[in-house]
């Protein structure tokens, strides 16, 4: 791949963008080898996933702006297809996906961000969707995902005025999770994800997809759903282990990482 590493620690892996002459930009081969990359993942392996930005400056400065101002309208709903599929399956994608900004994250950038579980970001990061300054609405998600991680009011008003944000702010209004410096970022992204792989994996898998799907709909549905995937952990060998250790009282074992099992 030209635009993609993967790199794997133990149960965690890391993807990192690699365009950085053109910060990180997303042009359509990008996206092509982000959604090989996903495919490409062990999930009887990884437990949970790393997604940067090669260098120092930028996470992902947006869509390609030189590709895409000369799509035609078909062109364009093509091109926001293919993101809009990318960043769905990252969404969906069956284990955890931390962010660590490292920098830009503006339009696409700001939107591929939210669409992973967990944002962290650096202190040189800039957060924002100027693209009503481009003409266009965001595209990838933005108007859906920033309203609901911010508050709506808080999603507009970045939006219409197309402002972008530093580290401090993104943290305050609740976009990322922690704010660290440069050299720590990816150290505590990977410290983080190794955390969440020494949990029961069916456990964790379970929990994203019951907080995903249960956001999409009412109490009373939500309720259900987390029942169905809270009984979907019994009779697995992380249930039986990670309980069984606890009344052993044997703190070593209940330490001891449960081997993943595809039901
Ligand atoms: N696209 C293409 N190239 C980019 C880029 C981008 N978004 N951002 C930066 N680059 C390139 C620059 O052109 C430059 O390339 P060279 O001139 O060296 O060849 C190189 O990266 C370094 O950038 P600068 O020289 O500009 O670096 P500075 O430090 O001066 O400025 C900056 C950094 C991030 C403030 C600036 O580059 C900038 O404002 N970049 C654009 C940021 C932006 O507006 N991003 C949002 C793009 S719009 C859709 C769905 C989604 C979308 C579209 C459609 N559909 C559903 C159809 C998404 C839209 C967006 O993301």
């Amino acid at each position: 791949m030209d635009f993609i590493l993967y790199e794997t620690d133990g149960a965690v892996a890391t993807i990192t963008i690699n365009r950085e002459k053109a910060l990180n930009a997303l042009n359509s081969q990008v996206l092509d080898e982000l959604d090989a990359a996903l495919d490409a993942v062990d999930l009887d392996v990884i437990r949970c996933l790393i997604l940067t930005g090669a260098g120092q400056k930028s996470f992902v400065a947006g869509a390609d702006i030189g590709e895409m101002s000369t799509l035609t309208k078909a062109e364009g709903e093509a091109f926001g297809k293919k993101g809009n599929d990318v960043f769905r399956k990252l969404e969906t994608f069956p284990i955890p996906v931390i962010a660590a900004v490292n920098g830009f994250a503006l339009g696409g950038g700001c939107e591929i961000s939210m669409s992973c579980d967990i944002r962290i970001c650096a202190d040189n990061a800039v957060f924002g969707q100027p693209e009503v300054g481009l003409g266009i609405t965001p595209g990838f998600g933005g108007t859906q995902r920033l309203a609901r991680l911010v508050s709506p009011g808080m999603a507009k008003q970045l939006i219409y005025t197309a402002r972008n944000i530093k580290a401090e702010e993104a943290y305050r209004i609740g976009l990322v999770n922690a704010v660290y410096t440069q050299e720590e970022l990816l150290p505590a992204a990977k410290k983080m994800a190794a955390g969440i792989a020494a949990q029961a994996p069916i456990a964790v898998r379970n929990c994203k997809k019951a907080i995903n799907d249960g956001l999409q709909v009412d109490m009373d549905q939500a309720i259900v759903i987390e029942e169905k995937l809270f009984g979907d952990c019994f009779e697995t060998e992380d249930q039986k282990a990670g309980m069984g250790n606890f009344l052993e009282k044997d703190k070593e074992k209940k330490l001891k990482v449960v081997p993943f099992q595809n039901k």
